[in-house]
C-alpha cells in the first residue's frame, strides 16, 4: 500500500512537471516558496514584495526595477481553485491603513503575480515572452514542523519527543503530560478518554513553549499548535508515549492506537499538504526570526537552529529516501533571510545576518543542496523604524525610531501604541559566539515590537510604497536571473 502511494505521487508530480515545462515554453512561472516558521515574517514579506512591485516601491539593488525594464506588476487569477487567494488587499489595508500587523496564518492560501518586462539582453528578448509569472503560496508556519515527521516512525518520535521534554528549558512545562505518559502502559487496552487528556496534555504544553518567555520552535505535530480545519477533529487525538521496550504494538493496545493514529496524521494531513503545496517550488526564502529566539536566550537560540536543520534537511534534492518522491523537483536558490532587521540599528545589521548564517550553516551543510544556490541576508520585509542620534553628554548615540506596540515595556514604561518614541536598540555583541553559549547573562538582549510605519504622502495625495530594508537584495537573488 505504502509503495502505491508513493508511486502516485510521483506520478503526479512526473505529470505536473511535464505540463509545466509545456506551458513554460510560452509564459515561464515561478514557484516561490516562503518558508519559515510561525510568526517569522511570511504574510509580511509577501505582502510587502508585491506591494513594492505593483506600486513601484523603491528597489535599487533589483537590476529589472533599476533598469526601467519591468513595464507593470499585476495580480491574476490563482491557479488553483481549490485554494484561496491570498488576502492581499485586506493585509495591506491593515499595515497601510490601520497600521496593524496581519493576524497568525491559519490556512493556506495563495497569490499569482504576472510581471511583464523586456530581457536585459537583445537575444534574451529574441526568446522570451516578456512575462514571468510567479507565484506564492502562504501558509501557517506551524505546518512546516511537520516535514520532518514524515520521515520518521512513531517510535522515534516518542524518543524524541520524550528527550526534548526532559531539557530544563522544557522540562517544567512538559511536567503535566509527561505525569500521563509515564503512568500509562502502552501494552494496556487502548483507552479513547486517555488518548484524549494525553493528547491534550501533549498540545498544551507545546503552545506554552511557544510563548515569547521561551519562544522555543522545534514543536511537532504542527497541527497540535495551528489545527485549521481539524479543530477538535480525532485525527489530532495522540500523543507520544514513554516506550521502554522495543515490542512492537500488541493489536488493540494504547501504543497500536497512537501509532495507528501517528500515521494517519501523516498519511492524510502532512502529506497531502506537502505533496499538494511545497513539493513543486522553484526557489525559496526561508525567513528566521533570530531576535525573538535572541531575546529569550540560548536555548532558544539552540531549539531554532533544531527546527531549522531538521526542516532544510527535508529539502534536498535527489538522495533516495523518504522524500525522494515528494522533492524531485530542483530548487535552484535558497535564501535564508534574517527577518525585522528593522529593530536594530544598520550597525548590527550584518551581526544579526552572522548569527543567522551560523544557526543555518549546520543546516545549510547537512541538507547538501547539491549545487542549489544558498545566500544569507539581514532584511526587514516592512521598515517600521527609522534610525536617528541622541546626543547624551559629548556622544551621539544611535536609536531607533518607531511607534512601539500597545503593551511593550521598557523597564517601567508601558507603551500606548500611538506615540513614537527614540529607543536604544538592543545591541548584538560583536563575538556572535556569545549569543549560543548558555548562562553568558545575555538579559541585556532585548527587542521591542513596533507598530508598521506611517507612509508618507507624495504631494498630490499618493501612498508611497512600504519601506523596507534589503527586500531588494533579495528580490535579486530570487528573481533576478530569470527577468535578465
Ligand atoms: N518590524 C518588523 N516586524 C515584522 C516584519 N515582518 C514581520 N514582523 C512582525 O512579525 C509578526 C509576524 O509576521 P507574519 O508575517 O504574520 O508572520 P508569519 O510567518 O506569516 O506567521 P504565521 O502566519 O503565524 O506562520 C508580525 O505581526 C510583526 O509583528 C518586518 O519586516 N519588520
Ligand atoms: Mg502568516
Amino acid at each position: 500500500m505504502a509503495s502505491l502511494t508513493s508511486f502516485t505521487d510521483e506520478a503526479r508530480i512526473a505529470l505536473d512537471t511535464l505540463t509545466g515545462r509545456a506551458t513554460n515554453m510560452f509564459s515561464p512561472s515561478l514557484r516561490l516558496g516562503v518558508t519559515g516558521l510561525s510568526r517569522a515574517g511570511k504574510t509580511v514579506f509577501i505582502t510587502a514584495l508585491v506591494h513594492n512591485l505593483i506600486h513601484g516601491g523603491r528597489l535599487p539593488l533589483f537590476d529589472a526595477r533599476k533598469s526601467g525594464r519591468i513595464a507593470r506588476a499585476l495580480l491574476e487569477e490563482q491557479p488553483d481553485d481549490a485554494v484561496p487567494r491570498f488576502q492581499y488587499e485586506d493585509h495591506v489595508a491593515a499595515l497601510v491603513g490601520e497600521r496593524i500587523w496581519p493576524d497568525s496564518t491559519r490556512a493556506i492560501s495563495e497569490l499569482r503575480l504576472t510581471i511583464e518586462y523586456e530581457s536585459a539582453s537583445g537575444w534574451n528578448r529574441l526568446f522570451s515572452s516578456g512575462k514571468l509569472t510567479l507565484d506564492i503560496v502562504d501558509y501557517p508556519g506551524e505546518w512546516l514542523l511537520d516535514l520532518p515527521l514524515l520521515g520518521k516512525g512513531f517510535r522515534t518520535f516518542s524518543r524524541e519527543a520524550v528527550e526534548l521534554a526532559g531539557l530544563p528549558v522544557r522540562a517544567d512545562l512538559a511536567a503535566g503530560w509527561r505525569a500521563l505518559a509515564e503512568a500509562a502502559d502502552p501494552a494496556a487496552d487502548a483507552d479513547e478518554m486517555a488518548a484524549r487528556r494525553m493528547a491534550e496534555a501533549f498540545a498544551g504544553y507545546l503552545k506554552a513553549c511557544k510563548l515569547d518567555e521561551r519562544a522555543l520552535s522545534t514543536l511537532p505535530p504542527g497541527r497540535f499548535l495551528m489545527p485549521g480545519d481539524l479543530d477538535g477533529s480525532p485525527a489530532l487525538t495522540f500523543s507520544p508515549l514513554v516506550l521502554t521496550d522495543d515490542k512492537p504494538a500488541r493489536p488493540g493496545s494504547l501504543h497500536a492506537m497512537m501509532e495507528r493514529r501517528f500515521e494517519a496524521y501523516k498519511t492524510h494531513v502532512v502529506k497531502p499538504f506537502f505533496r499538494e503545496h511545497i513539493a513543486r517550488l522553484d526557489c525559496q526564502i526561508v525567513l528566521v526570526d533570530a531576535l525573538q529566539a535572541l531575546n529569550a536566550g540560548p536555548w532558544a537560540l539552540a531549539d531554532l537552529e533544531r527546527a531549522l536543520s531538521e526542516i532544510l534537511a527535508c529539502f534536498r534534492i535527489g538522495q533516495g529516501g523518504f522524500l525522494t518522491d515528494l522533492f524531485s523537483h530542483r530548487i535552484d536558490r535558497i535564501l535564508v533571510a534574517a527577518t525585522k532587521a528593522d529593530h536594530l540599528h544598520h550597525e548590527s545589521h550584518d551581526r544579526l545576518q552572522a548569527i543567522v548564517r551560523r544557526i543555518a550553516d549546520r543546516a545549510v551543510k547537512r541538507a547538501d543542496f547539491s549545487g542549489a544556490k544558498v545566500d544569507v541576508l539581514a532584511m526587514a520585509a516592512v521598515r517600521a523604524t527609522r534610525e536617528g542620534t541622541v546626543k547624551q553628554g559629548r556622544e551621539e548615540l544611535p536609536v531607533i525610531i518607531g511607534t512601539p506596540l500597545a503593551g511593550e515595556t521598557i523597564g517601567d514604561e508601558v507603551f500606548d501604541g500611538r506615540s513614537e518614541t527614540a529607543i536604544f536598540p538592543g545591541d548584538l555583541p560583536r563575538k556572535i559566539d556569545s549569543v549560543f553559549e548558555p548562562d553568558n547573562g545575555n538579559a541585556a538582549i532585548r527587542f521591542i515590537r513596533f507598530r508598521p510605519p506611517k507612509l508618507e504622502r507624495t504631494a498630490d495625495g499618493v501612498t508611497l510604497s512600504l519601506p523596507h530594508i534589503r527586500l531588494d537584495r533579495a528580490m535579486q537573488f530570487l528573481l533576478g536571473d530569470r527577468l535578465a
